[in-house]
């Protein structure tokens, strides 16, 4: 058959690099640009399969996120703009490991056929194509052009160099038949902003937050994104810096996972910036955090996470439905119940944890990455979920919004302008700001800016929510990360046998101890993660497990 015979063809001239092997991970295929040929290839086949099983468009995304800029990495967004599923990725691997054209579209004939999905059948489906500014990302792009080129009726849409979460958007919007090119998503993002601040109650307007936002845009694509945007909002001034056209490296003592990693100020910030709010993105801008510098003597800064990111946005929903269901309301018939739920990791710090269940939130965990507490999200009304690292987003149901949108129609008849028909109408406009696909630093940072000026807070009074326990992270290089299995949303080990017993002899001896491992899905290591009543305690309880692991799975020197 012509069509098998063409991906035949065509997988011939991506063979598979000797002595390797390669896993979905926590975030899509990742390695060194070198090695990555056949893998993005095979990727894209596996995309274009996908795309005719749903009969729906999917997305690729080339990127290493937060990685080296030697890097790179592929990954499959869904028909609905989420994670490509879990129940692919086996399959996924099978495909990028397959160790020759010959057995590789066995493989896929197979799958085809389980999966009923139509081989060179005349259904037509596409996928969009992004790549953030890596510069292997180009030759990248063209081989998952051919990969998709090489499943019959299935056409590639380049979208050119765009941040991950805007891929996804796209993916979600075009299925759902809406408008979704870049300057329709910068056009949501940048009006429901607006609508928000016009939404600020005119007794807060005197407690303006005052003073510029300085972004580091991690020397990756975000930074050129954020100048676009930019220029369309209103009521928000921004100073973006690090977009990597001044000779800096991606990801290279820059970007939100190296300040909130190690804590530090990013390359660019200094004695000017001392007390201001600042913020950064990761390399493709689906991480946020803040900080403020504090001594630049010093390099410290007041690191303000994904935790406390999260903390903000669910004591502002909150707030607004605790107005929707005042039970003095007499303009409404009913309130507006809703499920909120809030999803963490392990990594989230415990002070966190102790700050939305006092709040009476019901808090749940997942394992680390996205694509785990995306899901658990999705069950709640209201599912606001965020890693330490600044990841995350928040997810509304589309039985929620459909109620959310009579309530407001049933309020602006009876109330319009009220307190009641205002917080409908925030609500509302967060739906349609934060990415339902995805967690999204441009859109998150033009929510955590609207709730800022909504409660009048300035970054420090922000950060004093809750004070962070001590913490610390530490990797450490072993000859075979995949030697670690972890269970209960990675908290405890399961394998090697007795390291967790290790850990917790190390965790009794320091109060308020608390420390965990994990085989990283992004890079060859092993992450130990401590936190404590000091830092000193912290630092010590993670040394000596990152000790202990080193001697167990035989490896390297402990790593920062
Ligand atoms: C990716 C995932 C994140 C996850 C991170 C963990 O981040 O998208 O959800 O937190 O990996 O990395 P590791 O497994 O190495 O600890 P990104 O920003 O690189 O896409």
């Amino acid at each position: 058959m012509a069509a098998i015979q063409n991906l035949l063809e065509a997988s011939s001239l991506f063979p598979i690099p000797s002595g390797l092997s390669f896993s979905y991970g926590t975030a899509g295929f990742r390695s060194d640009a070198s090695v990555l040929s056949s893998t993005v290839f095979r990727s894209a086949v596996v995309a274009a399969l996908r795309s005719l099983a749903t009969g729906a468009t999917v997305g690729l995304m080339i990127t290493a996120s937060h990685n080296p800029v030697g890097d790179n990495g592929v990954k499959i967004a869904d028909p609905d703009g989420g994670m490509m599923t879990q129940r692919w990725e086996p399959f996924a691997d099978r495909v990028a490991n397959a160790p020759d054209p010959h057995s590789l579209v066995q493989l896929i004939v197979q799958f085809a056929e389980e999966e009923d999905i139509p081989l060179g059948g005349m259904k037509s489906s596409e996928i969009l194509l992004g790549r953030d500014t890596r510069p292997s990302g180009e030759a990248l792009l063209e081989d998952a052009k051919k990969g998709i080129s090489a499943v019959a009726g299935v056409v590639a849409v380049d979208m050119g160099i765009l941040t991950t979460p805007q891929l996804h958007w796209m993916v979600r919007s075009r299925n759902k038949g809406m408008k979704a090119s870049e300057f329709d998503y910068f056009s949501q993002i940048a009006n429901s902003f607006r609508c928000l601040i016009d939404l600020v109650p005119k007794e807060l307007l005197k407690n303006k937050v005052e003073g510029k936002l300085i972004v580091d845009g991690a020397n990756g694509v975000g930074g050129g994104k954020l100048e676009e945007l930019k220029v369309m909002l209103t009521g928000l001034e921004i100073e973006i810096r690090n977009v990597g056209r001044d000779g800096g490296v991606l990801n290279e003592g820059v970007g939100a996972d190296y300040v909130q990693k190690e804590k530090v100020a990013p390359s660019g910030f200094g004695s000017a910036d001392v007390g201001t709010r600042c913020a950064s993105l990761d390399g493709d801008a689906d991480r946020l955090v803040y900080f403020r510098v504090l001594s630049p003597s010093s390099n410290t800064i007041d690191l303000v996470d994904g935790d406390k990111i999260l903390s903000l946005f669910a004591v502002f929903i909150k707030e607004q439905l605790s107005i929707l269901n005042k039970k003095e309301n007499k303009d409404i018939a009913s309130g507006l119940p809703a499920r909120l739920g809030i999803v963490q990791t392990a990594y989230a710090n415990g002070a966190s944890t102790d700050y939305l269940k006092q709040l009476g939130l019901e808090v749940v965990f997942t394992p680390t990455g996205v694509k785990y507490l995306h899901k658990k999200a999705s069950e709640y009304d209201i599912g606001i979920y965020f890693e330490a690292n600044g990841h995350g987003t928040v997810l509304f149901s589309e039985d929620f919004i459909s109620r959310l949108e009579a309530k407001q129609k049933e309020l602006a008849s009876s109330c319009a302008g009220s307190e009641y028909h205002n917080a409908a109408l925030r609500l509302l406009a967060v739906t349609q700001l934060i990415n339902q696909a995805v967690g999204d630093a441009l859109s998150g940072l033009l929510l955590v800016e609207a709730v800022l000026q909504y409660f009048g807070w300035s970054i420090q009074r922000w950060s004093e929510l809750y004070h962070d326990l001590p913490s610390r992270q530490l990797k450490v290089k072993v000859a075979d990360r995949t030697a670690v299995v972890t269970a209960n949303a990675e908290t405890q080990v399961v394998k090697p046998l007795g390291l967790q017993a290790v850990i917790d002899a190390e965790t009794v001896k320091h109060s308020r101890g608390r420390c965990f491992i994990r085989p990283s899905g992004t890079e060859d290591i092993i992450r130990v993660y401590a936190e404590a009543s000091t830092q000193e305690a912290a630092d010590s309880l993670a040394q000596s497990v990152v000790q202990h692991v080193a001697s167990v799975l035989g490896s390297g020197n402990p790593q920062k």
